[in-house]
């Protein structure tokens, strides 16, 4: 299980101060209290988003500051309220208290909010002192500070993107195009031993997870190879990126080489086989013959299957097929983000977009 986690540091505002002032008026030899009290400070609330399915955007952006109430004023003028921030978290999150370890909470439902961090209240101005016997009081109080606190978050990750086809074909090179991913990439079969996750930063600033797996070979089902047990690890994506190498170097044809994939993968899952798939050809950079990416593409057309073709050494095609799989795993984004996020840090330029 892949686990995402991040320390962040949330504070409420502080309570605006009492205020301590009289009454002058013409005429009016002695006026009396009229010390405004301060103003409230504001709450975070952590809220859960679909706009976010990783953890990602804390790490530009650890710490969320609520404003502070403003000080009451004389003529009995209360000081303004803090605003309040949300900061939105993906759903699946679990908060814990850094300092003691604590569950605090546990985010099972967009649009669900927990106060974490509540703002202090503003203390009383010197009018609110005042009684019969006690006309002209000097008492008046500071605001009271705000909650802080450093929370642990943490997320299993499950990937949004599992990438699929023959050993070789590009897989971890992609990722590592697309993501902050290192696997390992060599030029001979079987380099991914292990399935390894990356995250995917969108232009809008919003994230999948796309899971690199082994390759797979003719007869994976019956153990060849590296077997098919990694493919538990993309059964639960919403969508299959299937890699099949168009260069010459491969020696085999592109539509051959689709056909056995397919073949595997329905011998673990026929669910698997019929998951949302885009057909992506790789290696384009050192792919002479027109024909093998030709064919691969009627073969893609033939299957009702959207198609792409890439090289992640030139960075051709990269732009549209992170697109097209933003697009199928994320909720669509709507001009008006269902919270107030102003606090999330500018979008990164892509390295892939170089
Ligand atoms: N020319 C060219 N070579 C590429 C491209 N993408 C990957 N390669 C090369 O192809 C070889 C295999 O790449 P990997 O990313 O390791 O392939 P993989 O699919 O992860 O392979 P396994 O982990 O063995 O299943 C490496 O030598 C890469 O440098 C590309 O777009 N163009
Ligand atoms: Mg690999």
């Amino acid at each position: 299980m892949f686990i995402d986690e991040v320390t962040i540091y949330v504070k409420a505002g502080d309570g605006g101060n009492g205020c301590l002032a009289f009454r002058r008026e013409k005429f009016v030899p002695r006026g009396g209290p009229s010390g405004g009290d301060g103003g409230r400070g504001g709450d975070v609330t952590l809220v859960a988003s679909e706009h976010y399915n990783t953890l990602l955007h804390f790490r530009f952006n650890p710490e969320y500051k609520a404003e502070r109430g403003r000080h009451g004023e004389g003529s009995n003028r209360k000081g303004r309220e803090g605003a309040s921030i949300d900061v939105p978290t993906p759903v699946g999150t679990v908060v814990y208290d850094a300092a003691t370890g604590e569950m605090l909470h546990d985010f099972t439902q967009a649009g669900d909010r927990f106060l974490v961090a509540r703002g202090g209240k503003g203390g009383r101005g010197n009018a609110r002192f005042a009684t019969s016997t006690h006309q002209a009081p000097t008492e008046h109080e500071d605001g009271r500070p705000g909650d802080e606190l450093r929370l642990r978050l943490e997320l299993k990750l499950l990937a949004d993107v599992g990438l699929v086809g023959f050993p070789n074909a590009g897989k971890s090179t992609l990722i590592s195009r697309i993501s902050a991913a290192r696997p390992k990439i060599a030029d001979y079969p079987f380099t991914t031993l292990e399935p390894s996750l990356g995250v995917v930063r969108t232009h809008d600033d919003r994230t999948f997870v796309v899971a690199d797996i082994p390759g797979l070979i003719e007869g994976a089902h019956e153990g060849h190879g590296l077997g098919t047990q990694f493919l538990k690890h993309v059964e639960r994506t919403r969508v299959l990126a299937h890699l099949v190498d168009v260069s010459e170097s491969s020696g085999r044809d592109p539509v051959h080489d689709f056909e056995i994939v397919m073949h595997e993968l329905a011998s673990f899952s026929e669910e698997l086989a019929k998951k949302p798939m885009l057909v992506v050809a790789t290696k384009l950079d050192a792919a002479q013959d027109p024909k093998r990416v030709k064919s691969l593409k009627a073969l893609a057309r033939k299957r009702a299957l959207p198609f792409f073709q890439i090289s992640s050494v030139t960075g051709e095609g990269l732009e549209a097929l992170m697109r097209a799989m933003a697009e199928r795993v994320l909720a669509p984004s709507s001009g008006t983000p269902d919270v107030q996020d102003s606090t999330v840090a500018p979008a990164r330029k892509n390295r892939a977009s170089k």
